[in-house]
């Protein structure tokens, strides 16, 4: 085995042996590694005609042999460490390969860049040694047992091994040579390894230059700095230099030169402090608006190719997130490449989780036990020599839930020795004293805002606690952006942004990891698992197929860099990089009202330096009768290397309420917590009501017919309806569930609501219905009244209704539900939109005039739950494709969803396609609805979105259109 060192981009002449390897899968390991071969299979003459064929890099569980299984803590095995279950599965792989008559003379290396989780190599019958550490590179000296011409490669991998207790993440356990694997020539005069120290004077603007290597001794060029083959090992002082940082991630090209190789390295220059609790880079306080990221794609799980590590890192910059934690592995080199050169900070995490040692009180942990000392050491060393070079690597991250130990500071005293240009940070030791950031995971709210505010609990040991309270403060886990969700994130922006201490930190997660299964995503427990957390592994702001879900909408919105807001006749425009100015944005500006745009223009801005504002004139408005809006959008000027000119980075938006320009303050309509019941009303209903008339099958109003016993509206037009009644039930989310709200309200019965009509009474121009909803076994309920009246084309209903009893447990909804035809499957509202948005999700949406299908209007969470709720609707249409149907106007608003299933279907559901259209559309009308939070792991709804049981009304009007 080789020591760690640099992945180094070599012109040195490499063979990549990727493709299609000979495999075959024992289920047992019944031969240690270090075993004799079990059959000769790693003799070049071996037959392996009767194997299968296995694409390398893959999983072998998703092509057929054994299956994935799912565990977040569990360790799917006894603990009984270091030793694993009999039953092993191991899968030999055999390549042949013919070595080029050119290839040079001098050493050969063959490097596996993740291979889960231990294995063995031969080459040509030579055992060239064996390794563990499945996300880490492993080099075996290739060069005695190379031949000229055919060569034949063979690996034995094992399933389970003693690395897999060091290898407990929350993610589905899969294995086999999941990397690349390449045979690389060392030359003589080759460079082993190559440390780059560039740091960057912020008072001077200078740039400090020392390029460290191991081997033979090299020439550096860096062009654009002047320097042409000069030795390395000595410093260069650059007057001037671009440093580097995640907004404007300058790299300078350089080379290494030998007789041998050239190395060519890209060089960015920057500098990391955390004094006075503040993370700074090049001087500047850095905010991260980051994520957590695992490697994940559907069909071929650990395996990414580099057009989707690609496509993550532009779908970041694009969503306005400046940071990436490498949950919870070094991941392939080629995504911290692109880190590198797109700009993306990022916290390089050691292969490193012990988590299942929690559920037996952390008995045995091997971060606490001198003998699993050098396999944590050697973890530890891998990350750091391997990435060492990267600019966007600010931080060094020991690992992920491994509790607490001496090898863990040990971890960190190495990682200060052989880098102590970067910060250490490990989350599981709150105490803090071996690393140099206050990490923590999940916190809540006041937490924060306590630890920000330096006032949180004291440490008993007074040294340790000044030594924390010294430290930035970062969250390396928040808001778990599990099915719909997560709620709650800007009022955590809104904290941090409050309090220098506060570095920021990384939503959990990037993406869904379902595995594609037929028309669905697999999740825990599909696979017949033992033991499994089930959807715990879709908690992600993409879904699996990297389509963005409303979270990610969500987190563009909070993470913008500029925030834009109105007051006092003058627009706004806050500067939230922390490096950057706007010179790069252009800001245009819209009015419309609901028949669509009314005026434009652009804003002329003058220069904002970072964390800067600046207020610019609200320009010349025409005024509007009805209700206008406008927005402000802030849009790249031209094009950047992760969008193109006119990707719009960020937008504030001010609602003008009919009439005329409001004097003094304006409202800002972004980011504002709505009151949640309303209760004021613009319109009343005219006295000169149209009269009611008898019919054989009920009583007809204006356009509506009701049920003559029961007073339901059945018929409106030539439409079926059913309802509206009052409905308090939603399909329960993953954070209601992780809150046990689903728990409190099926034992109150909101699933199982009985109604029973109190009263019906038929005035000359009203129908008075009065009904008590209520669940067997209880008396809690609502009793609620609803009058209709008909004014000219109008059929006006208002809803009265109050809690009976003291109800438990806050409300999932209050409002009604309704059923139409499924032929009036297109939706057109005024409102937020164009997606779906709660009462703490409703960054990302904006005041417009929308239109989608209802198929359109459904959000495919991989667990089916509650979704696609619209809010603060002024009216709403549903027409089929003649364009005949009906609007219901609010007054002033209200919420909607409108699915072609109903709530109890989508409860019921495990799959999204469990799903089936039915012949009904299902409209629910809200005055609100209970808010997300983020309890599936972490805090519930904040006390200001929760909905509890109070009185309300709602007002509606219904017309054919
Ligand atoms: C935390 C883990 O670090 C992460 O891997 C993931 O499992 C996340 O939770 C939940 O999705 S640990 C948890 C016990 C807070």
């Amino acid at each position: 085995m080789q020591p760690a060192r640099a992945l180094l981009h070599t012109d040195a002449p490499a063979i990549r042996l990727d493709g299609l390897w000979q495999f075959r899968l024992h289920d047992r390991a019944d031969v240690v590694p270090s075993a004799p071969a079990l059959d000769g299979f790693s003799d070049p003459d071996y037959d392996d005609a009767d194997w299968h064929d296995l694409p390398v890099p893959s999983h072998w569980q998703l092509h057929g042999f054994g299956r994935p299984s799912y565990t977040n803590i569990a360790y799917p095995f006894p603990i009984d460490p270091p030793h694993v279950p009999d039953a092993n599965p191991t899968g030999d792989y055999r390549r042949v390969f013919d070595l080029p008559q050119a290839w040079p003379s001098g050493r050969s290396l063959l490097r596996f860049d993740g291979v889960d989780s231990a294995f063995t190599v031969w080459l040509n019958g030579t055992r060239l040694g064996d390794a563990m550490g499945s996300r880490l590179p492993h080099e075996f000296d290739a060069t005695e047992a190379l031949v000229p011409g055919r060569n034949v490669v063979a690996v034995r991998v094992q399933q389970w091994s003693a690395g897999s207790y060091l290898e407990d993440q929350d993610m589905w356990w899969l294995s086999g040579i999941f990397r690349d694997v390449t045979l690389q020539s060392r030359p003589a005069w080759a460079i082993d390894d190559v440390f780059v120290h560039a740091g960057y004077d912020h008072v001077t603007g200078r740039g400090t230059l020392r390029v460290d290597v191991e081997g033979a001794s090299a020439l550096l060029t860096v062009a654009e700095l002047g320097i042409f083959d000069q030795p390395t090992d000595q410093e260069h002082i650059c007057d001037a230099v671009r440093p580097w940082s995640a907004e404007l991630p300058h790299l300078y090209d350089a080379e290494l030169a030998t007789g041998g190789e050239r190395v060519r390295l890209r060089i960015g220059f920057r500098t990391i402090s955390t004094s006075d609790g503040v993370l700074r880079v090049n001087g500047n306080a850095i905010t991260l608006r980051g994520v957590n990221r695992h490697e994940f794609h559907p069909d071929t799980g650990r395996v990414l190719d580099v057009d989707t590590m690609r496509a993550d890192v532009l779908a970041m910059k694009q969503h306005n997130i400046n940071a990436v934690r490498t949950s919870h592995y070094p991941p392939h080199s080629a995504f911290i490449d692109m880190c590198d050169e797109f700009g993306l900070w990022v916290v390089d995490e050691c292969d490193l989780e012990t988590h299942g040692f929690k559920q037996i009180g952390w008995r045995g942990n091997p971060s606490d036990d001198p003998a699993w000392r050098p396999a944590i050491l050697d973890r530890m060393r891998r990350t750091v020599e391997r990435d060492k070079n990267h600019p966007s690597v600010i931080m060094w991250s020991l690992g992920n839930e491994a509790g607490t130990g001496s090898n863990l500071a040990a971890s960190a005293e190495w990682v200060a020795a052989r880098d102590p240009s970067r910060p250490r940070h490990y989350e599981g030791y709150w105490a803090s004293t071996y690393v140099d950031v206050y990490s923590r995971m999940y916190p809540s709210h006041a937490e924060v805002a306590r630890i920000g505010a330096r006032v949180d609990d004291p440490l008993d040991d007074a040294v340790a606690d000044a030594h924390r309270r010294s430290l930035p403060f970062v969250m390396c886990e928040y808001a778990h952006a599990m099915g719909n969700g997560p709620g709650g994130l800007a009022d955590y922006q809104r904290i941090i942004d409050a309090h220098p201490r506060c570095a920021g930190g990384f939503v959990w997660e990037w993406i869904d990891h379902g595995l594609r299964q037929g028309d669905r995503f697999a999740y825990g427990g599909d696979f017949g698992e033992e033991l499994h957390d089930g959807n715990f592994v879709c908690d992600g702001l993409v879904f699996p197929d990297r389509t963005p879900s409303p979270g990610l909408l969500e987190v563009q919105r909070v993470f913008a860099p500029v925030e834009i807001t109105a007051t006092s006749g003058h627009i706004t425009i806050a500067n939230r990089y922390d490096v950057r100015d706007l010179a790069h944005l252009r800001f245009d500006w819209a009015l419309e009202t609901a028949d669509g745009p009314a005026a434009t223009g652009s804003l002329a801005t003058p220069p904002v330096p970072a964390r800067a504002q600046v207020k610019v004139p609200m320009p010349d408005l025409p005024v509007h009768r009805d209700e206008s809006w406008l927005t402000i959008s802030a849009a790249l000027a031209e094009d950047q290397p992760w969008a193109p000119a006119g990707h719009e980075v960020a937008w504030g938006q001010l609602s003008l309420p009919s009439g005329d320009l409001p004097s003094g303050d304006l409202p800002r309509c972004d980011r504002s917590v709505p009151d949640v019941v309303r209760t004021t009303s613009r319109t009343h209903r005219s006295p000169q009501g149209r009269p009611m008339q008898r019919l054989d099958d009920g009583i007809a109003l204006g356009a509506g017919v009701f049920d003559g016993r029961t007073g339901a509206l059945i018929r409106f037009g030539g439409f079926a309806v059913d309802g509206p009644v009052l409905d308090l039930w939603r399909a329960p989310t993953d954070n209601d569930i992780g809150a046990k709200l689903d728990v409190a309200w099926r034992a109150v019965g909101l699933h199982r609501l009985h109604e029973r009509i109190v009263d019906v009474s038929i005035d000359t121009d009203e129908l008075i219905v009065t009904s008590r909803i209520g669940a067997a076994a209880t008396d809690l309920g609502y009793l609620y009244t609803m009058r209709w009246s008909s004014t000219s084309d109008r059929l006006d209903l208002r809803v009265n209704g109050d809690p009976i009893g003291d109800w438990p447990c806050p409300l999932p909804r209050l409002g009604v539900r309704m059923a139409l035809p499924a032929t009036l499957g297109h939706v057109g509202w005024v409102g937020h939109g164009p997606g779906e948005a709660y009462v703490d999700t409703r960054n990302a949406v904006r005041l417009g005039r929308f239109a989608r299908d209802v198929d359109e209007m459904q959000t495919p969470y991989v667990r089916p739950q509650e979704n696609g709720n619209r809010v603060d609707a002024r009216w709403l249409s549903l027409v089929d494709d003649a364009g005949a149907g009906l609007r219901i106007d609010g007054d002033p608003v209200f919420d909607f969803t409108v699915r072609r299933w109903t709530s109890a279907a989508l409860d019921a559901a495990r799959h999204t396609n469990d799903l089936r259209a039915t012949d009904r559309i299902y409209l629910n009308l809200d005055v609100a609805q209970h808010g997300i939070g983020s309890a599936s792991c972490g805090p519930g709804t904040l006390p200001g979105y929760a909905l509890t049981a109070r009185p309300f009304e709602l007002r509606a009007s219904l017309r054919l259109v």
